[in-house]
């Protein structure tokens, strides 16, 4: 076989390699066996100088003329190649994005937390304000303002934490109150909830728990109004079927004070075995009373023109009755086994 003859050969045999080239891997190995500085067709090139005159120019334009061809062929290939391995890369990685998310563990409210907002939800519903403050307060505002004076036993039975001097962890919301009417005139309808503290810890005491306290200052408001509010909110947090019943009690900042229980939403008085009101029918939900007129002089109010009447209950209690939480304290472990149960 002449060289010529070899160059044709060798052109067919790497156009047909070319045209069954499956890949772009395929592509280059074959670029690089027939156009490579190793291959046949690049050492007939490098001998030309070996050649006649006649020879050399002949070989010379032919074997460039099949380099040519190769490359064109290799590179239209090439292009149909590469597109079909795109189009194959975007089957294989296609997402599809109308698919729902994964789904983020979602938190959820503590059961205290669930207690609050209902009762804030109704009293807002009525109209009231909500207004919330420190959590440390100076003794005249969580005690002198409420008619417990310094050396008043009030100051030592509510086990208080005291922070320096002349400043207490507050042990009720009820400066908040106080803060308000110093703040405004008559009428007031606002509602303090909030973390308050006592030296207290015991399957229903925590040093920390929730208080929610109400304050109306109006003209004329008489108990009935407090117990007409009170027991819608019982009603509303408890379920419609519940009954209220007052019964005298006494604190220092209202006069006359009570204190209110809602019927067992168990059993209605009807299980003397009833593990929520043990019996009893009856569960003791909050402390009230109409605003000690001192209390109102304090700020500044003329107990002639206005009257008021304030509440006070606890929501961690509230809602260990109504989950039936057997210790306070779980409330505040953290243990999200219990918590996630809400
Ligand atoms: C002002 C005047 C009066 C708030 C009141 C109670 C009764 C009461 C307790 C309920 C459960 C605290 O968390 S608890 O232990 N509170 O019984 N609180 S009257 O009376 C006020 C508040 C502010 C200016």
């Amino acid at each position: 076989m002449t060289v010529s003859e070899r160059i044709e050969q060798l052109k067919s045999e790497a156009l047909s390699a070319v045209a069954s080239g499956a890949s772009t891997a395929d592509l280059e190995d074959i670029r690089v066996r027939f156009l490579g500085r190793s291959a046949e067709l690049t050492e007939i090139k490098k001998s030309i100088g070996t050649l006649s005159p006649d020879e050399r120019k002949e070989i010379g334009r032919s074997s460039n003329l099949a380099s040519r061809e190769i490359e064109a062929a290799l590179g239209s290939r090439a292009e149909e190649v590469a597109a079909r391995e795109q189009e194959e890369r975007l089957q294989a990685e296609a997402a599809d994005v109308t698919l729902p998310g994964v789904p983020f563990p979602r938190g959820h409210l503590h059961p205290s937390q669930i207690v609050i907002d209902d009762v804030i939800d109704f009293f807002v519903g009525l109209g009231y304000r909500v207004a919330e403050g420190p959590e440390v307060e100076t003794d005249y505002y969580n005690f002198t303002a409420l008619g417990i004076p310094p050396g008043h036993p009030a100051r030592t039975m509510q086990d208080t934490f005291f922070v320096d001097d002349g400043l207490v962890l507050r042990t009720q919301t009820s400066p908040m109150q106080i803060r308000t009417m110093l703040a405004q005139e008559p009428p007031v309808y606002v509602v303090c909830p909030g973390r308050t503290y006592r030296r207290d810890s015991d399957p229903t005491h925590t040093p920390m728990f929730h208080q929610i306290e109400g304050l109306a200052v109006d003209r004329g408001l008489t108990l009935g109004h407090l117990k007409g509010t009170l027991g819608a909110m019982a009603r509303h947090v408890f379920g419609e079927g519940v009954e209220i019943r007052v019964r005298p009690s006494y604190f220092q900042f209202t006069e006359p004070s009570v204190e209110m229980d809602v019927s067992c939403f168990v059993c209605g008085g009807r299980d003397p075995h009833c593990k929520v009101c043990k019996g009893a029918g009856w569960l003791e939900m909050l402390g009230a009373g109409m605003v000690d007129p001192g209390v109102l002089e304090e700020v500044g109010y003329d107990p002639e023109e206005y009257t008021g009447y304030a509440f006070g209950m606890g929501p961690d209690r509230m809602a260990m009755v109504k989950y039936g939480v057997p210790d306070l304290r779980l409330f505040f472990e953290g243990d999200l086994r219990f918590l996630r149960q809400f």
